[in-house]
């Protein structure tokens, strides 16, 4: 054990030890990894705390449950990232869903309607979204499961109500998500890969925008959070704002779309490889088949090349939209 650790951290050890319950001993080992002295003499502890709660991270999205049947909080990823949304109840989470994606997700003007996520696809242009309708973050019963779901997510559309009052709404929801180890990464950010929290990408929905003194509401939070996040005045009863959601998923993303041709043939454009930003003609090329990995010598490129049919190596950084044809 290393000298010179904190008051501050050992009561948080303490309350570690003594906790009985999954989320407890998340909260407690988050504080410890907030406070602990950052120095050399304590590289190992803290090697050990980040193990340690990536351990309880994974059982959190266990489910409980050993049955075999259903497990409605493990949602394998489709399509071109995986999008939740999140929020207190009764904000309009189900009817977002219903409204950008046609799933049929139960809308209730009572509280915890959704239990379970709800699963859709968003389009936006030539590809879509996973997007998951989720339980009220404040739910009981399914936080501990609900706050597994958040780990591998991609985005968060963090959904606030300008029928109530949306700034309280983004304080409750910080303090919920802060208890479970997650913060929400703010505009200019990096994140910090030995940060004590969990860091999440997200995207302020204010929604019912048709609401009596909603654009004053909005102007409140945009004026609070505006800076910080990107805010989309939403409304799912006139249609306000629904199109710009997946142009935004799609830039907070940072993916590029590439297409493929043969020598012989045209590029699909209905069927774009969906990569990080910043990936390599050798990324795409691994994408479609392994065997590239070793074989690409060169690519033609159309599109951000200084001309059509520009040869570049593998090395070259693709943009969006571009087009390439590999060679070995
Ligand atoms: N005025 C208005 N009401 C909405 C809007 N979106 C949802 N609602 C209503 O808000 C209530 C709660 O919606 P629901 O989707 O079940 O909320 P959830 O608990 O967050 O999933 C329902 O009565 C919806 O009809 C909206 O854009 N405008
Ligand atoms: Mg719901």
């Amino acid at each position: 054990m290393p000298a010179n650790l904190t008051p501050q951290y050992k009561e948080a050890e303490q309350r570690y030890r003594q906790a009985r319950t999954l989320p407890a001993k998340v909260a407690a080992l988050q504080e410890m990894m907030a406070v602990i002295p950052k120095h050399k003499g304590t590289d190992h502890l803290r090697a050990d705390l980040r193990a340690r709660m990536s351990r309880h991270m994974e059982e959190l999205e266990k489910p409980k449950s050993t049955s075999g049947g259903p497990q409605p909080f493990s949602i394998r990823k489709e399509g071109a990232g995986q999008v939740l949304i999140v929020g207190l109840p009764n904000v309009g989470k189900s009817e977002i869903l219903n409204a950008l994606t046609r799933a049929p997700a139960k809308v209730g003007d009572y509280p915890f309607t959704t239990q379970i996520p709800m699963v859709g696809m968003l389009p936006f242009e030539n590809i879509k979204f996973q997007l998951v309708d989720t339980p009220a973050l404040n739910s009981l019963d399914v936080q501990t499961r609900l706050f597994g779901l958040l780990r591998n997510t991609d985005l968060l559309l963090v959904t606030v109500d300008l029928e109530g009052d949306p700034r309280e709404e983004m304080e409750q929801i910080n303090a919920l998500l802060h208890q479970w180890g997650y913060s929400l990464l703010e505009a200019g950010e990096a994140i910090d890969p030995e940060g004590a929290r969990i860091q999440k990408l997200s995207i302020i929905l204010a929604n019912k925008a048709d609401a009596e003194d909603a654009d004053g509401k909005f102007e409140r939070l945009d004026r609070a959070c505006g800076d910080k996040f990107t805010l989309i005045k939403l409304s799912c009863l006139d249609g306000t704002g629904l199109e710009e959601v997946g142009r935004e998923v799609f830039r907070h993303l940072n993916k590029v779309r590439v297409y493929t041709k043969s020598p012989s043939g045209d590029p699909d454009f209905d069927k774009p490889i969906v990569i990080a930003r910043g990936s390599t003609a050798s990324d795409a090329a691994q994408r479609l088949h392994k065997e590239w990995r070793e074989k690409l010598k060169y690519a033609l490129l159309w599109g951000s090349a200084k001309f059509d049919g520009q040869r570049v190596g593998r090395d070259y950084v693709l943009a969006d939209g571009d087009v390439i044809e590999l060679h070995g």
